[in-house]
């Protein structure tokens, strides 16, 4: 079926994790002043009224021209593209891919309130966190080139238990319940029934999913017209509780409800929140054959985004004009640059271990000279190198654990296997993008080791974590250095 080869996102999510490395240790500028307690007296009066339906309107309806919307608290995150450059847009959004494809423009929908819209050409990305919450609604502005085909994958909303600055993989893989959902609105030709870029439709991803491709929902079948802008919200709204199917997605288009999909039992925790948004222009060759596009070559591939809102209410088109003529929000950022709003901050160190004073706990390979940090490291051979009982930590959603590794030949992954008493088997975690004789640092959290190849089986969660292995593909006599080994209660 279209959008569901298994090539898909996995070659991206290599290519981002290079990407991401440079992005996390940028500061955000001007971040800290950002949504800090500013609200004003109209604002803080907007917010205490009831959120108004998508009938009345919805909470863009109370800041005309959205004047002010990024101060209502149920708002979560705000980009009209109308500060700072691509460079720092990407650094407050936390990830950005192929930032050369972008440009600022001043190709504006006619009820803009600024002065600049963003545009993406060929394939691109921005992708940015929320604090989490139990429903989430995307709000933005869109316009395909006049000559656009047909697009591969589009805009996401996504749930992730342990979330990264970069989009993960999990193409044809059915995401455990506790860990991960997610949801595409996205344009489909519907195998050439519709030119491109086609008509709206959600391409969805969770436990209980039909095949391991993904479900699709279509709403209204109204051809997306190229060249002209739309105002498209999507919402996603988690189930109640862990044994209810109530969970629910919808989107609407220029404030028309186009789909509303109920009955969903998108998560078996509480704990998995929705958070995290990933602005996503994707093109391959893929959709062009699958609606046997009659000339491929004729597409220009852009798209125009602007105005975009994240909140917990329905946002609504823009309404009426700003109080005080053009105007520019004041741009939110990732919630990932704020640590601990996400995710609860590492817990106490519990366990070390530099190999100075000899290998410790540690069996399966040696001490040698070239430690990361100090002189020492500790060599294993891809049989492995094991830790037992040294740790005794109950696993909890902070409890994470750090080492570096230095393949000494092209060992490029290492696979970790934690025992699990309670599962009485294996849970694994798989460090891949190793380079010959660099030091790559690696930190995960022990809820993201899961049993099976696939890691789609329970996870270490309400376990103890008191053991480690690590294991790699090679020749008997190949070796990975391992140092700095740490464990976060
Ligand atoms: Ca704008």
């Amino acid at each position: 079926m279209f959008c569901r080869t298994r090539a898909l996102w996995r070659p991206l999510a290599m290519g981002w994790a290079a990407v991401l490395v440079s992005c996390i240790g940028l500061p955000a500028p001007g971040g800290e002043k950002l949504r800090a307690g500013s609200a004003s007296g109209a604002a803080s009066s907007q917010a205490a009224l009831p959120a108004p339906t998508p009938e009345q309107g919805g909470l863009a309806s109370l800041y005309p021209g959205d004047e002010g919307i990024e101060r209502d608290p149920r708002v979560l995150f705000v980009e009209d593209f109308e500060t700072g450059s691509i460079e720092e847009i990407g650094a407050r959004w936390g990830n950005i891919y192929k930032a050369e494809n972008f440009r600022l423009t001043d190709d504006l929908h006619a009820n803009s309130p600024g002065t600049r819209s963003i545009r993406i050409s060929e394939n691109g990305h921005l992708f940015t966190h929320t604090k989490g919450v139990d429903t989430l609604y995307a709000r933005f502005y869109v316009k395909f080139h006049e000559k656009t085909g047909y697009i591969h994958h589009f805009v996401h909303l996504v749930a992730d238990r342990t979330p990264e600055p970069w989009p993960k993989g999990g193409a044809g893989e059915t995401p455990p319940g506790d860990a991960k959902f997610s949801t595409g609105i996205e344009p489909t030709g519907r195998w050439g029934k519709f030119p491109p870029p086609g008509v709206w439709n959600f391409y969805t991803y969770w436990h209980e999913m039909k095949t391991k491709w993904g479900s699709v929902y279509d709403g209204k079948q109204e051809p997306i017209q190229p060249g002209r802008w739309y105002c498209v919200e999507a919402m996603l709204k988690a189930n109640s509780s862990p044994d209810k199917a109530d969970g629910e997605q919808a989107f609407w288009v220029d404030g028309e409800l186009y789909g509303r999909f109920g009955g969903f039992r998108w998560r078996t925790t509480d704990k998995l929140k929705i958070n995290s948004f990933w602005l996503l222009y994707y093109n391959t060759d893929q959709p062009a054959r699958h609606n046997n596009d009659p000339d491929p070559k004729s597409r220009v591939m852009q798209v125009w985004f602007d105005d975009i809102v994240l909140a917990t209410e329905y946002i609504g088109p823009i309404r009426g004009k700003p109080a005080s003529g053009k105007k520019k929000a004041v741009p939110s950022k990732s919630a990932l640059l704020t640590p601990g709003l996400l995710l609860p901050l590492p817990g106490k160190v519990v366990f070390t271990e530099g190999f100075e004073e000899g290998p410790g706990r540690f069996q399966g390979g040696e001490v040698v000279q070239g430690g990361a940090s100090g002189s020492k490291a500790y060599a294993f051979p891809p049989a492995g190198v094991s830790v037992w009982n040294a740790f005794s930590t109950p696993v909890a959603e902070s409890t994470t654990l750090r080492f570096k590794l230095k393949p000494l030949g092209d060992a490029r992954e290492v696979h970790v296997l934690i025992w699990s008493k309670k599962h009485k088997d294996n849970c694994r975690f798989t460090i891949g993008g190793l380079r010959k004789n660099e030091w790559t640092p690696v930190e995960f959290r022990a809820i993201e080791a899961r049993v099976g190849w696939a890691r789609t089986g329970p996870s270490l969660e309400g376990d103890v974590l008191d053991n480690l292995k690590l294991v790699f593909e090679g020749q008997p006599d190949d070796r990975v250095l391992l140092d700095d080994v740490e464990i976060c209660r």
